[in-house]
């Protein structure tokens, strides 16, 4: 099942159980339940909700409007992310998705246009293809190895040669850093700088889905500043692990970030008291890029743990951020899809996704706790089944 079908059934059943995710610190670890008294939410980081400082932040939020460029909330949100990445500017849009889409817009202003990016990238996959339907871009995919990195021969080889009327006009290299699909893994400062170099020799511009960079910038112990210091442009979300309800934000030069303020108003995305949401961003900066560490470990944990398990496979060296991709083998008594079903009726939720696979994505609500619960959840519904079909001769 792919991840948007996957989060809406999963929404469904939420809505049957709790509506808070878990941190319970129970010692004992009931396992044993049709109706689950306990929700562990790890479908994605995208679940969190506002910490209680978000929530007074935006009681309290000082605005004015934003389409003005004059909310007083957005601007300090925008100018604080600019700095950490040291560019010159930053702009506050509603989603990752649409941070993504003006990136590629802005720097591909001529219609066919291409931009080179991974074939297993965000971009690509879940964004409905907005570059080509919005923009006239055309994608032209290079194949992601298991590392989310691309062969560096084989972006060059893709780059098009100009002065030949067949081929459209390349003018952009695209990168995801941590890679989601890839579970979770960070694209190192080496990389990236090569990436850039290959960009500026070949007068193309070079744009970073940085959804979750601060988890990359974490692990790999390094500043986003520094990580980042090669691409022309780069999406930063607030609404995934670090808690915000809403918005990403899109920085780079200020020549680009003008580009993509008017663009941003043609898309729909100009919102007026924005300084609302963006006080919750401003928090995330401040309370919640300290904590990712913590999802990093919940994360390896779970891939200890899971790869323990008879029938589940993971990688658990490859697992170095809050992505966890379950392999669900040929000995599992269950399926990857009626195994996150099962889980579903024990409070843990997760999202099978290309055949074989469960993807567990741990944030701030998961506690040391829920992944211990989740692991016995694991283990026994797999004994169990085994049990049930041993007594059907199965
Ligand atoms: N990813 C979501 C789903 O859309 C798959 C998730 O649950 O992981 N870039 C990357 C790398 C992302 O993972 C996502 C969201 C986005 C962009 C889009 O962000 P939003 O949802 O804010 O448009």
């Amino acid at each position: 099942m792919e991840l948007g079908v996957a989060m809406l059934k999963s929404r469904q059943a939420l809505s049957l159980l709790s509506t808070e995710p878990s941190s319970a610190d129970s010692d004992a670890i009931p396992v044993d339940s049709k109706v689950a008294s306990r929700i562990v939410d790890l479908r994605s980081d995208t679940v969190t909700k506002p910490t209680a400082e978000m929530r007074a932040a935006m009681a309290s939020a000082e605005v004015d409007d934003d389409l003005l460029g004059v909310d007083p909330t957005v601007c300090k949100l925008q100018q604080q992310m600019a700095k950490i990445f040291g560019k010159e500017a930053g702009l506050f849009v509603p989603s990752g998705t649409m941070g993504n889409l003006m990136g590629v817009l802005v720097h591909c202003e001529v219609r066919g246009s291409e931009v080179i990016l991974g074939s297993e990238c965000h971009l690509h996959i879940y964004e409905q293809g907005g570059m080509s339907t919005l923009g006239g871009v055309h994608p032209r995919t290079v194949l992601n190895k298991a590392d989310g990195t691309m062969d560096l021969q084989e972006v060059e080889a893709a780059i098009r040669p100009l002065n030949d009327d067949c081929y459209p006009t390349t003018r952009l290299i695209c990168i995801e850093n941590t890679h989601n699909r890839c579970g979770g893994k960070c694209i190192s400062v080496e990389y990236t700088d090569k990436i850039g170099e290959l960009a500026k020799w070949y007068g193309l511009k070079f744009h970073i889905d940085g959804a979750r960079i601060f988890n990359a910038a974490t692990a790999l112990g390094v500043s986003p500043e520094r990580l980042t210091r090669a691409a022309d442009s780069i999406s930063v979300c607030l609404s995934k692990g670090l808690a915000a309800p809403v918005g990403s934000v899109l920085v780079g030069s200020s020549e680009f970030i003008a580009k993509a303020r008017k663009l941003r108003k043609a898309l729909g995305g100009g919102m007026r008291q924005a300084g609302v949401i963006a006080a919750a961003g401003l928090i995330s900066l401040r309370d919640m890029v300290g904590k990712l560490k913590d999802d990093h470990h919940h994360a390896q944990l779970l891939a200890e743990g899971l790869n323990a398990i008879a029938g589940l496979k993971v990688d658990v060296a490859n697992v170095e951020t809050n992505i966890v991709n379950v392999e669900v083998t040929t000995d599992s008594a269950l399926g990857a899809e009626d195994l996150c079903e099962a889980m579903k009726e024990r409070g843990v939720l997760s999202i099978a996704t290309q055949g074989t696979r469960i993807r567990l994505v741990t944030h701030y609500h998961i506690s040391n706790d829920d992944v211990q619960y989740v692991l016995a959840c694991f283990q026994d519904t797999l004994l169990k089944t085994i049990a049930v079909h041993r007594e059907n001769g199965i």
